[in-house]
């Protein structure tokens, strides 16, 4: 049985599921293998325009395998496949809805944190417990986490390991919606829907002057931002989406 599948619910939208329920949906080098193969696969997919990616209803990650962390030095085998999941998430450009039941720890919350919009249950608990077991974020946590936060609530929660409800996590600015349990994952999908319907070249672009521009100075992802605005006026959703409103009618946009 993989335990990592695909399903397109609706049109052009894709759901990634974990599914390892008797390890709550540890990360194994195997499971990020198979979230890697298949982010890659839809970000080369015309006809997919939002990723929502879930545990499912009970539980999103309870973090990397510890089995295979306690078994892994430096120089192993799976040390050097390090990335695998992480750059595959990093690259897609495409947008990543994370719909968060239960557990997101650890590298469950860093797989989260790689996502553009975070959905979680009022009962969900996040957090990186890494310091723990005598280690520390390695997946983005330390750094995804103060550019959420800033460095108080960064570090009052990674020098804890403490969970952190969900309704805390929206309150510092650490995910994006809290909704009752039972809809994350209905939620999750309507709001994929949503974003589906828009035109794909504006989002992405969207994504990629966030993402881009978090790291420059503010006058070269200004400048950033103008180069992709200038761009989509070469679209075809550009000319539809604007006469459509003038023409009062609903747009169709294609991704061109
Ligand atoms: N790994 C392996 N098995 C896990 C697991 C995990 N992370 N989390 C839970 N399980 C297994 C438990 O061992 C248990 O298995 P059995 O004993 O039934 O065989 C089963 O799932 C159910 O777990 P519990 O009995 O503990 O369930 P509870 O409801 O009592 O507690 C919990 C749920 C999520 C609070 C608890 O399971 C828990 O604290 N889990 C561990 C959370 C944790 O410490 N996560 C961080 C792991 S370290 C890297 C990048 C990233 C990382 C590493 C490297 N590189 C780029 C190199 C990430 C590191 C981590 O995530």
């Amino acid at each position: 049985m993989p335990e990592v599948t695909l399903s397109r619910p609706s049109d052009h939208v894709a759901v990634i599921r974990i599914d390892r329920p008797e390890a709550m949906n540890a990360l194994s080098l195997s499971v990020r293998q198979q979230v890697a193969a298949i982010v890659n696969e839809l970000n080369d997919d015309d006809e997919t325009r939002v990723i929502v990616l879930t545990g499912g209803e009970k539980v999103f990650a309870a973090g990397a395998d510890v089995a295979e962390l306690n078994k892994r030095t430096v120089l192993s085998n799976q040390f050097r496949l390090s990335r695998v999941a992480w750059d595959a998430l990093d690259s897609c450009r495409k947008p990543i809805i994370a719909a968060v039941n239960g557990y997101a720890l650890g590298g469950g919350f860093e797989m989260a944190l790689h996502c553009d919009i975070i959905i979680a249950g009022d009962e969900t608990k996040v957090g990186q417990p890494e310091v723990r077991l005598g280690i520390m974020p390695g997946a983005g946590g330390t750094q995804r986490f103060v550019r959420a936060t800033g460095k108080y609530q960064a570090m009052r929660w990674l020098m804890t390991g403490d969970q952190i409800p969900a309704q805390t996590a929206y309150e510092i600015g650490l995910i994006s919606e809290v909704v009752p349990e039972a809809e994350v994952q209905s939620h999750a999908l309507k709001l994929a829907e949503k974003i589906a319907r828009l035109p794909p070249l504006a989002i992405e672009g969207s994504k990629q002057a966030v993402i881009m521009g978090a790291e420059a100075s503010l006058p070269t992802a200004l400048a950033f931002e103008n180069k992709i605005f200038q761009l989509l006026f070469a679209s075809e959703d550009k000319a539809e989406g604007t006469s459509a409103f003038l023409e009062k009618r609903k747009p169709e946009f294609k991704g061109k």
